[in-house]
């Protein structure tokens, strides 16, 4: 359902918490993706403008920085793409009940009876089915196979032409039950004949509920046939039907926000037990692969406190780097997972994970204990100035033996932090002190090809 956007929307999320900068650049292509795949699940063109130009406004904005500018932009997606699907509207029994569905042909009226039938008959509801659609010769029977196999009660009269008559046969005996499910008779489009034919329908009937269903395959088109049916036909919900089996689910979905037409109910199967509750909310958390708003907002938290990346960020920017970076960059290594989970999200890293086995990194892994080991046998004045290790081979010596390392680990160590150092000077020096999101990526490819861990 819906799996591209889906894909999307978890490579933003994790884009916008895991970026050292929240730059133009790295906007533009967060932008670009939203775009392009809103628009592939059918989604209004304008609608996808106005949430994407909000989105970029607030992460341009100058005003908000760091953590609190990824919370931001976060909550800014979060909302808006809710607003986009709609409020949920609860379905709230009374003692007897009766829903009628409608809707034009073959969108799925008689499948999604079966399926809310088994919905109500499993959580306790006394339920009955009663075929109205005259129309078409073998609903009736179609009706009955579809509740028969669910030993649940249906009538129909397979030779009555006029469905008021039906239902005045059938009025007495459906009062045992709590809730009447109604099938009607679809049109190829909203006719005048079908509009009568509904409207006697609902003064004779008087439904509790009047449930338009419509096919997710028609995409944005649900948004004219929402209106319709609303001001000619009573609806009170829709059932968006075929959720599994197109790309354009979006649209339907968005367009009856749009109309304020409530999605009650999805169906994602042909099966009788393929049916979900239709929230904006829960609907929303599946896409995103996350439980709430708030799971998603710790994502951001992850791994460095704000304080930490901003520090961090001003001393890249002038081009420092001090042995404590590098051990701190090896300590959210760690806290992430290991070496492996941050190939996996530094860019151009990527690659290179598929090539490292699970015996690489292990080593790797005890590299990186022994560098820590290292760090913490080194004096104040070595952590803040590691020259002083360069000449003086008995310091060397020394950390090696304080830390259960080797002096080649430890000159190993030493050579990985100048070689970082002397790409982020000539770095920040070629971009006159301002590191954006692009220039980091570059460094990260070339430091990853160069650094032996
Ligand atoms: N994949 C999938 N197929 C569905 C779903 N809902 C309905 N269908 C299929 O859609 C087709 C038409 O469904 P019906 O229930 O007969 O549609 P209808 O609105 O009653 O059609 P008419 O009575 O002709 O107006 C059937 O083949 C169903 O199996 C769904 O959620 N997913
Ligand atoms: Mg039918």
């Amino acid at each position: 359902m819906l799996d591209n956007l889906s894909k999307t929307l978890r490579k933003t999320t994790d884009k916008i918490a895991n970026a050292i900068f929240l730059d133009k650049a790295l906007v533009d292509s967060i932008i670009k993706d939203l775009q392009r795949s809103l628009i592939e699940a059918d989604v209004n063109v304008s609608l996808v403008l106005s949430i994407t130009q909000k989105i970029k406004k607030a992460a341009l904005d100058e005003r908000i920085k760091g953590i609190e500018k990824k919370e931001h932009i976060i909550k800014l997606l979060h909302d808006e793409l809710i607003s986009i699907l709609g409020v949920s509207k609860p379905i709230t029994l009374s003692k007897k009940n009766t829903f009628m569905f409608v809707g034009l042909y073959g969108n799925g009226k008689t499948t999604t009876i079966g399926k809310i039938a088994s919905y109500y008959s499993k959580r306790g509801h006394k339920v009955a089915a009663l075929g109205l659609d005259v129309h078409r010769p073998a609903a009736p029977e179609q009706l009955k196979q579809i509740l028969d196999k669910l030993k649940i009660p249906v009538f129909i009269d397979k030779e009555e032409k006029d469905p008021k008559k039906i239902y005045n046969k059938f009025k007495s005996e459906l009062k045992k039950y709590e809730i009447v499910l109604v099938d009607t008779a679809g049109r190829d489009a909203l006719s005048k004949e079908l509009i009568s034919e509904l409207k006697s329908l609902n003064s004779l009937i008087k439904p509790t509920e009047t449930f338009l269903v419509m096919s997710a395959d028609i995409g944005q088109a649900a948004k004219s046939q929402a209106q319709e049916f609303k001001s000619s036909a009573n609806i009170t919900g829709v059932i968006i039907t075929r959720m599994d089996s197109t790309a354009k689910a979006g649209g339907a979905l968005t367009a009856c926000s749009e109309v304020k037409a409530p999605v009650v109910f999805i169906g994602t199967g042909e099966k009788p037990q393929d049916l979900e509750l239709f929230s904006p909310e829960s609907f929303l958390s599946r896409l995103l692969g996350m439980g709430d708003l708030q799971s998603l907002i710790d994502k951001v938290h992850s791994a460095l406190s704000p304080q930490q990346i901003q520090e961090q960020q001003s001393r890249l920017q002038q081009g420092k780097l001090t042995m404590s970076d590098l051990i701190s960059q090896i300590e959210t290594m760690e806290s992430m997972g290991g070496i492996g989970k941050l190939t996996s999200m530094i860019p151009g890293f990527g690659k290179a994970k598929e090539k490292i086995s699970d015996e690489q990194l292990e080593t790797q892994e005890q590299k990186i204990k022994n560098y820590k080991n290292i760090y913490n046998s080194m004096t104040l004045a070595e952590r803040d100035s590691p020259e002083l290790l360069e000449k003086q081979t008995s310091r060397i010596q020394r950390i090696a033996h304080g830390s259960g390392t080797t002096t080649s680990q430890v000159r190993s160590l030493l050579k990985q932090y100048k070689l970082l150092q002397d790409l982020i000077k000539s770095q920040s020096s070629l971009s006159s002190g301002n590191l954006d999101q692009k220039t980091i990526m570059k460094l990260a490819k070339k430091f990853g090809r160069k650094m032996k861990f």
